[in-house]
């Protein structure tokens, strides 16, 4: 079938999930993802292939993407959604079902990422790729013992300033619940004050709360003790033969990253392309390649660089729990926010 721009949309619907193979489809799509998280040559590919042009626009944290939608900006056909705030984005009208039965490649996601509790038979997002939040030291300047989030909570005086935290008031909170043994999205107000009373303590140490930017803090030796993901961490330590991912005793949390279609976007049919595109192995091992994070993607291990394969903040230790964060209660969510304000005045 021969498809021309000005007839795009009477052909596109077979081209994009009845070939399995490129479709040439023209017009743009809107992406908005996490920043350092969109590979080029995985843009320039579906490019190439489909002839549809991409802008790409970057966010900092969950937080910051549901204020934008929410405060309805349009524009966005594709965006990236982490597990636990899928539902908050659901229920607030904010993204729209995919129609996965429409997308033949949808065979391909690994089998438990189609359970999820957050998203159950993908109705409204596919894996994009998943990993685990603990954090990272620079061993050049960090001798201490490091099996614990006691080094990053409760800091060495030398690293005073050197410490980096994130800017999103619910990982840092699920951290530090962790650390200190408690359920996350706590609505109980006594252990709430335990939290803000170790960031509060913490604060004096922290050089910065941002989560862009960590790559390259942590590899120009800014930030000595840094919340991280495991996926930045290993893209930061190829820059910086110092760093060592820290797996600690009291676990990790864990997460997967998610496709969604906000509501309103105006290249659906290229959004869904996009889907099916990010759903092919080959693809999905470009996205793993270039940010580090595991695929979901059945097959996209075989087309994993040596250097992914190897790295060692992927490896993790047989003792080390991974801890799924849930989403929290409104009520949880709105004692997060006041800790994190009082911490942030
Ligand atoms: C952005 C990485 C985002 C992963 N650099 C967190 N879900």
């Amino acid at each position: 079938m021969k498809c021309v721009r000005r007839f795009l949309f009477g052909c596109l619907t077979t081209l994009a999930f009845g070939s399995g193979g490129p479709a040439f489809a023209g017009g743009e799509l809107f992406i908005y993802n996490w920043s350092d998280y969109t590979p080029t040559d995985l843009i320039q590919k579906f490019e190439k292939e489909t002839g549809v042009k991409v802008t790409v626009d970057t966010y900092d944290s969950m937080e910051t993407l549901l204020a934008k939608l929410k405060s309805g900006a349009k524009g966005y056909d594709i965006t990236i959604v982490t597990s636990d705030f899928v539902p908050i984005f659901r229920d607030q009208g904010l993204i729209q079902k995919l129609n996965i039965s429409q997308i033949p490649e949808a065979v391909n996601i690994e089998e438990r990422f189609t359970k999820l509790p957050f998203d159950p038979g993908n109705e409204y997002t596919i894996p994009y790729d998943w990993g685990s939040t603990a954090f990272m030291i620079n061993t050049k300047n960090v001798t201490e013992t490091a099996d614990s989030l006691k080094l990053l909570f409760d800091p060495p005086q030398s690293a005073k300033g050197k410490v980096g935290m994130f800017s999103s008031p619910g990982d840092v909170v699920a951290l530090a619940e962790l650390y200190l043994g408690l359920p996350f999205c706590q609505t109980d107000t006594a252990n709430m004050k335990r939290v803000s009373e170790l960031l509060e303590k913490q604060a004096p140490f922290v050089k910065t709360y941002a989560s862009d930017g960590i790559i390259d803090r942590l590899a120009s030796g800014e930030t000595w003790i840094q919340q991280v993901w495991d996926g930045d961490a290993a893209r930061a330590r190829l820059n910086n033969k110092d760093l060592k991912f820290i797996f600690p005793k009291e676990g990790a949390l864990g997460w997967t990253d998610n496709v969604a279609i906000p509501s309103g976007a105006a290249h659906l049919d290229n959004a869904r392309l996009f889907i099916a595109f990010l759903l092919r192995p080959e693809n999905s091992a470009l996205v793993s390649n270039f940010t580090h994070y595991k695929s979901a993607i059945k097959g996209a291990d075989k087309f994993y660089s040596d250097e992914l394969k190897n790295a060692p903040e992927l490896a993790l230790p047989e003792n080390t729990e991974i801890k799924f964060t849930p989403t929290c209660s409104g009520d949880a969510i709105k004692l997060t926010d006041r800790v994190w304000t009082r911490l942030r005045k």
